[in-house]
């Protein structure tokens, strides 16, 4: 059996113990079958919204009472996935990058460890795994995607033999082999891959081959003895051209080779060669020694072809107000939205204020008001020990950039937001973000959308 858990698993996962969770800091609620907010998913954008919507109303005077807003997610623990590049690259221990759910959902949040099976958005019910039909005023959906392991021949077979040289950043049960394979690589060719398509952190895939290349060139000093190589499904080596052009020209100064528009299909561990498709149909085989293997990813089965998903299986919403375009008791953010941008931890934190105010809105005055999301998001790319270009664009793959006035370019890498992202954002997030309190580039302070 091939431990690899990912956000799909919260989809697919039996609840079989909703009564018996370690009501510590969470309180389980077992028998009410209606809620004024039922937030979808307890990853980052749920957690964030759930408690923002709660802090929203507090804030007017209008506090909801505990027990009022369900939150429904079947996971044991909550991950900290901006931290698996870390892990990765030896910076931190994955054991840091994940916590018990239970001790993260406050008491006045209802918790039901539980996952969706089906939604009815024209009833305003959903209906659980283990049978419960839940009805709701509003519903929250933050169900996070869906990343298909097993679209790459091969792949789940050579992740799970510690041997085999390939892993992967996208799990917390091979993120950490990512680093004990660049450690134990002397010589040979390492090969970097990333699919065509969405998925999330697109820029996670070369973050983790460029720790990988410092850590050979830098600390290990066997850069000369190892072959570095990038193959993307994508065009261009990210999607904004701002930051494209900076990491491409870092790449051919680092003398790393690319393969653009090439998309892994399978892995032969035993001959260690890799299968690549081509934009002309055509493929071709690499030889490896080190792989880092990024899957394709997708909306959750459980979305797609449901009532409220678009064509492509995403939750169907307004891009600036993030209401859903036909139900509009429905609301969505992070990965599971059809939202038109990067799917990332950054995002959320300017996505979750807008939402928990539209929301309100609607229930205290019967409309929204002026809120509404520009597209952000952020990237911030390690590029190797001690730098970062921290990327950070909106709708129109436009930069928006928060410290340019203050440091400068942020397409050049900066020590600054090495730090940034290596120890401070671990901190805020645990400690603030997923309480409700951080709201990105504008601190503690919530955007005020009067
Ligand atoms: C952010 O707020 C955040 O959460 C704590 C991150 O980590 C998950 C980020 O990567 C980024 C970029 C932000 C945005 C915040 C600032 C100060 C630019």
């Amino acid at each position: 059996m091939l431990p690899i858990r990912s956000i799909a698993s919260r989809a697919i996962y039996t609840a079989n113990s909703v009564s018996f969770r370690n009501a510590g800091y969470a309180t389980i609620s077992g028998d009410k079958h209606n809620y004024k907010v039922v937030v979808v998913g307890a990853g980052t954008g749920g957690l964030v919204a759930a408690n923002q919507i709660y802090n929203r109303f507090k804030a007017a005077g209008k506090a909801l009472n505990a027990g009022d807003i369900a939150i429904i997610d079947p996971a044991e623990h909550h991950y900290y996935q901006p931290g698996w590049t870390l892990v990765a690259s030896g910076l931190t221990s994955k054991a840091k990058t994940r916590r018990p759910m239970s001790s993260l959902i406050p008491s006045h949040l209802s918790y039901i460890a539980d996952s969706v099976k089906s939604f009815e958005p024209k009833d305003s019910t959903i209906t659980t795994l283990a049978g419960r039909k839940i009805s709701y005023d509003n519903l929250v959906v933050a169900a996070g995607l869906q990343i298909n392991w097993n679209a790459v021949q091969g792949l789940t077979k050579a992740l799970a033999d510690p041997n085999s040289g390939v892993s992967s950043v996208y799990s917390y049960d091979t993120a950490d082999k990512v680093w004990s394979d660049v450690q134990a690589l002397r010589s040979g060719k390492a090969i970097f891959t990333q699919p065509a398509g969405i998925i999330k952190c697109a820029g996670a895939p070369q973050k983790v081959m460029w720790m990988a290349w410092s850590t050979w060139e830098n600390i290990l000093k066997s850069g000369s003895n190892i072959r570095t190589e990038f193959y993307t499904g994508m065009p261009t080596m990210f999607a904004v051209p701002k930051y494209s052009k900076a990491l491409d020209e870092l790449r051919v100064k680092r003398g790393i080779e690319a393969g653009f528009g090439h998309n892994l299909i399978s892995v032969d561990s035993a001959a260690k060669k890799a299968t690549f498709k081509k934009g002309d149909g055509s493929t071709v085989v690499k030889e490896y020694t080190l792989l880092h293997a990024v899957p394709p990813m997708g909306p959750l089965d459980v979305i797609k072809g449901s009532p409220i998903a678009d064509q492509a299986g995403w939750v169907n919403v307004d891009k600036n107000t993030l209401r859903h375009v036909e139900y509009g008791n429905v609301w969505s953010l992070g990965d599971s939205s059809s939202l038109p941008t990067s799917k990332t931890a950054a995002a959320i934190t300017a996505q979750a204020p807008v939402l928990a105010e539209n929301l309100f809105r609607v229930v205290d005055v019967g409309s929204i008001g002026k809120a509404g999301y520009d597209g952000y998001t952020s990237c911030p790319l390690l590029t190797g020990h001690g730098e970062l270009i921290l990327a950070e664009f909106k709708y129109g793959l436009e930069p928006k950039e928060t410290f340019a006035k203050y440091l400068g370019d942020q397409a050049k890498p900066r020590r600054e937001y090495y730090h940034l992202k290596k120890d401070v954002f671990p901190f805020v997030y645990w400690n603030y973000m997923l309480q409700g309190q951080w709201f990105g580039p504008k601190g503690l302070v919530r955007p005020d959308y009067a």
